[in-house]
């Protein structure tokens, strides 16, 4: 049995795969391969998540009481694998766990609208399917759910969880490839409103990484605006993993965010480039003046810090930004 794009159950055949499609232990030559079949392989990730108030006016998700997070803990899956997300609520707020990009029934479906919420003091179990690429009846191809994801609130204070994401209830979903290159960092960067992570030069995140180390990215779009995301001194491939397999896809070192839009890419610290204080920032210039810039710290390949990078980060941190006018105080100003 085959689900066809509707989503009901259809008799067929078989699926072959074609021969240069990396899908891993699923490329069984001449075998038949279907979602079900690759949703079953991949065994079942339990994860608790709890809910919690942060000093700052924010929420976030952590993975254990006291550990919560803005923004939450990267969940990380691989094609086939299939997660039981159990969101427990301490807070007073009717909050919700919505995820993208991942198969799930209406009963996972964390809206108010189809009764996917989570009142204060209770908990809930979600529970999130991935699947494989394969070959429709109708010879397209479903992509699988390999990507950059993300997941959040959907019932704080709207019926889509305005609130709850503006106080920071969201992070990052990866759905691995089979095959795919695992990072040696990972970094996630949520441009929310004018805020990175709910945060503003000179509190941004600074991240750290020794020359050569492979860094993976995840940049996610919230709240109401237009951002870009920049990066100074790397530049990456145009693709679902932001690293090549043919030399004809094009490069880029800008992204752009829409809400709601999440992307992700890999690079090695300091190709090309060397060790150094990397900023990486909002390219909306009203944004970056108003303090919608982080620092991507690249030591030595030792990790030593090359001389006088230390005193020069400080110097850069120094740097003034104007808050732009009208930004809520629960978006984190002066934490
Ligand atoms: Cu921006």
């Amino acid at each position: 049995m085959e689900r066809d794009d509707a989503g009901s159950l259809v008799p067929r055949r078989s699926v072959l795969l074609g021969a240069g499609v990396a899908t891993g232990a699923l490329l069984l030559a001449g075998s038949e391969v279907s979602p079900s079949v690759a949703a079953a392989s991949g065994g079942t990730k339990r994860i608790t998540l709890y809910a919690e108030r942060l000093p700052g006016d924010l929420i976030g998700y952590g993975l254990a009481p006291g550990k919560a997070s803005v923004p939450g803990p990267t969940i990380e899956l691989t094609e086939g694998q299939k997660a039981e997300v159990t969101l427990v609520n301490t807070t007073d707020q009717t909050i919700s766990l919505y995820a993208h990009g991942v198969d799930f029934d209406m009963a996972s479906d964390g809206t108010p609208l189809n009764n996917g919420t989570v009142a204060p003091g209770q908990q809930r179990t979600y529970t999130w399917r991935t699947h494989a690429p394969y070959r429709r009846r109708d010879g397209s191809w479903d992509g699988g759910s390999a990507g950059y994801w993300h997941y959040h609130d959907h019932a704080m204070g709207t019926q889509f969880g305005t609130d709850g994401i503006a106080k920071g209830l969201y992070g990052a979903l990866v759905v691995r490839r089979r095959g795919d290159l695992r990072p040696d960092k990972q970094f996630v960067v949520v441009m929310n409103n004018g805020s990175l992570n709910n945060t503003y030069w000179p509190n941004s995140p600074t991240y750290e990484a020794r020359l050569g180390e492979r860094v993976e990215w995840i940049a996610i779009g919230h709240g109401f605006q237009v951002h870009t995301f920049h990066l100074h001194g790397h530049r990456w491939s145009d693709t679902r993993t932001g690293y090549a397999t043919n030399p004809s896809t094009p490069v880029i070192d800008t992204k752009t965010l829409l809400p709601g839009v999440s992307y992700g890419f890999q690079v090695r610290a300091g190709e090309h480039v060397g060790p150094g204080a990397w900023m990486y920032h909002c390219h909306v210039q009203l944004h970056a003046d108003a303090g919608m810039v982080g620092l991507f710290l690249v030591k030595n390949a030792d990790g030593s810090m090359p001389p006088g990078m230390e005193k020069h980060v400080e110097h850069m941190k120094t740097m003034s930004v104007t808050p732009m006018p009208g930004m809520p105080s629960s978006m984190g100003h002066g934490h």
